[in-house]
């Protein structure tokens, strides 16, 4: 059956905000969880993550799980091992424990980060490319992913793994012309992650129907997930005050862009 009862982890966040907003109308009834206040919603559940009992109380008589929290930019590697990797592990424990059927995992394009942006004429990049990440971020991301396999594998866990691009109101790079996914396309893709029949672990992409678009979209399309918007209206703008990218400079060769060219933070 379709699940009813969603929480979403990190539900302060950018993200979470968003989709606080927009998944409502598809009949979900939203629990909230993070490490800080949610904006009116006083009865969210504060908690860390690194907390396993904290992360058990909150998933408990969850139908499935958006799982959003972590920290979602480079940072040193102790401060992704808490949050991201022993987080996530957490939130699937708690979720194996209390037998939640399904998990779709915030995972990022900063696990493929360092894959080159296909030239004219090349396939799109697959699910299946080598992964690739560009900092600890993206290396906790394909843990994460990992992770969903092992807890299917193992358990019968469902999950969907999301590498999203980039979900803001509007993209504002021209690489983000490539990677951009909506609001509404993000909820229309959570939606369909959610309650897609027999997905396993399933890796998707996680973007609009970009006319630039760099990677394959056909697992997400798999789902169910249709699409409905294109960055291409905000390309013209972009492109002026940016110029194209530049496959010579190492912060626009690659799918993951300034991550790729920013230092390694290396000290916890
Ligand atoms: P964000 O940084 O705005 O929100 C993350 C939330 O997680 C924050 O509210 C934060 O308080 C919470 N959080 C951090 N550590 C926590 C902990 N230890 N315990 C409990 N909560 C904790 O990030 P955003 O943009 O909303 O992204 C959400 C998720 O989606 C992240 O996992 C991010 O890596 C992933 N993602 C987001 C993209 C985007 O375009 N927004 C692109 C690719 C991936
Ligand atoms: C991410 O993974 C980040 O969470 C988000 O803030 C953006 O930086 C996005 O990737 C991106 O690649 O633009």
């Amino acid at each position: 059956p379709a699940p009813r009862t969603l929480l979403i982890t990190g539900a302060a966040g950018g993200l979470g905000t968003l989709m606080r907003e927009l998944l409502p109308r598809y009949g979900y009834e939203l629990r909230l969880f993070d490490v800080v206040p949610v904006e009116g919603a006083p009865d969210a559940v504060i908690g860390d993550l690194a907390d396993p009992a904290a992360v058990r109380a909150a998933v408990r008589g969850s139908d499935a799980i958006l799982h959003l929290a972590g920290i979602s930019l480079e940072a040193p590697f102790g401060q992704i091992l808490r949050a991201n990797i022993e987080g996530t592990y957490n939130l699937y424990e708690a979720a194996r424990q209390e037998g939640v059927g399904r998990v779709v995992f915030a995972s990022s394009n900063h696990a493929v980060g360092f894959t080159p942006w296909p030239g004219k004429g090349e396939p799109l990049i697959p699910v299946s490319a080598p992964r690739r990440p560009d900092t600890f971020y993206g290396l906790s991301k394909c843990f994460g992913e990992d992770l969903a396999q092992l807890y299917w594998d193992r358990h019968g866990l469902e999950s969907v793994s999301v590498r999203i691009g980039a979900c803001f109101p509007e993209p504002n790079t021209v690489r983000m012309l490539s990677v951009w996914m909506s609001p509404g396309d993000g909820a229309r893709l959570f939606h369909a992650a959610l309650t897609a029949q027999n997905v396993g672990h399933t890796t998707v992409y996680g973007s609009s129907a970009n006319t630039r678009l760099a990677w394959d979209l056909s697992s997400a399309r798999a789902l169910g997930y249709e699409p409905q918007d294109d960055s291409e209206k905000f390309a013209a703008r972009l492109i002026a005050e940016q110029g194209e990218l530049d496959p010579r400079d190492p912060a626009q060769a690659c799918l993951g862009g300034q991550f790729c060219a920013d230092p390694p933070l290396w000290h916890s």
